[in-house]
């Protein structure tokens, strides 16, 4: 039995427990932070499954410039938590050698970009990794996740206008979570987000974010206009964000939750409601799902945190090629005074 269209239930299942693992991470990161393990953190609850539905689409030779929100879609491409854990901790595993705010990920070897802060300035550089990878004839497509805060900067319309001009194969994606920090949306932009492409000649469509079967059927038209060549689209996902914009941020003081962990609206819910109800899967696999994914994170954060943090010292690595007199004396001096 197929749940919808194309999609299996093995692929169901593992969207399903990529989505748990996301909730339960996003979850003990937010613990650890309050326990001061960890410096800050950007909770992605509410918007996995328009992420998992993104990581199932697209290919493994697609870059993707994810913005700070997407632990889902991390997940769902195949990067291991404990890689999560070394960046968000900034260890001497981690690849930036902690050199980068937590969330501010960039696992190039699952063809990700590096997450940037300053909101909306990562979507133009989408249209010169698509013109470049037109240029150099690679296979594959380029796709950029942001926020609805981000459509109202003028790096969004810059990309947007160049990315129709040359005619780039990029997908944008809006993870409409209703609010930039303390934000609504209503108050932010007066204007449908799937439409701001129309003033470039792009295409655009709404989808149901919170749904993973709508999210799944919604981006396929997008892919595959993508992918033919025909030029950029995009997409407004709609979706909600679950608790904080970070864990500096109090939302109590601006808003009521309309959507909670675990509530009939959680998306993780709606899922797994289809799942119990088309015979997929039972409680006892819901259960065991949850359990296994807590012992995932508890295990690997136990384990990164054994790592010992980045030497003070690597600052000075990979400025220039061969360092130079002064900063050979700043690392001595530096040295010295441990
Ligand atoms: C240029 C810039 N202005 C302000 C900020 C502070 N800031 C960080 S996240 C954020 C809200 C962004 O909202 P949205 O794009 O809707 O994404 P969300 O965080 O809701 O997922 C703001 C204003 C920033 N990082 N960069």
């Amino acid at each position: 039995m197929s749940m919808v269209g194309n999609l299996s239930n093995e692929q169901a299942l593992i969207a399903y427990k990529n989505a748990v693992r996301a909730r339960t991470l996003d979850i003990k990161i937010i613990n650890a932070q309050r326990q001061g393990i960890i410096g800050f953190h950007v909770p992605a609850q509410g918007q996995e499954m328009i992420q998992i539905a993104i990581g199932m689409m697209a290919e493994k030779e697609d870059l993707i410039f994810s913005y700070y929100r997407d632990l889902a879609l991390y997940l769902q491409r195949g990067v291991p938590v404990g890689d999560i854990f070394d960046q968000m901790l900034g260890n001497s595993s981690d690849l930036q050698k902690g050199r980068q705010m937590p969330d501010h990920f960039s696992f190039s070897e699952y063809n990700f970009s590096t997450v940037q802060s300053p909101v909306g300035s990562h979507i133009p550089l989408t249209v010169g990794a698509a013109y470049a990878m037109r240029y150099n004839k690679k296979k594959g497509i380029v796709i950029v996740t942001f926020g609805d805060g981000a459509t109202s900067t003028s790096d969004f319309h810059a990309a947007l206008n160049f990315a129709s001009v040359y005619n780039l194969g990029v997908l944008f994606i809006c993870e409409n979570n209703g609010f930039a920090i303390s934000m609504p949306v209503s108050k932010q932009t007066k204007a449908d987000i799937y439409k701001k492409g129309s003033a470039y000649g792009i295409p655009g469509k709404r989808v149901d974010g919170n749904d993973l079967i709508a999210s799944l059927a919604g981006l396929q038209e997008a892919f595959d206009y993508v992918r033919s060549g025909k030029g950029p689209y995009l997409v407004e996902a709609v979706t909600y964000r679950i608790g904080p914009h970070s864990t500096s941020d109090d939302p109590k003081k601006y808003r009521v939750d309309e959507i909670t962990d675990g509530s009939d609206k959680d998306p993780i819910r709606r899922l797994e409601n289809l799942m119990l109800k088309m015979g997929v899967v039972d409680s006892n696999f819901i259960q065991t799902t949850k359990i296994e994914a807590k012992q995932e994170v508890d295990k690997a954060l136990d384990e990164r945190m054994n790592i010992p943090p980045t030497e003070p010292s690597s600052i000075f690595d990979d400025v220039y090629e061969k360092p130079t007199w002064i900063q050979e004396e700043e690392r001595r001096d530096l040295d010295a005074s441990d």
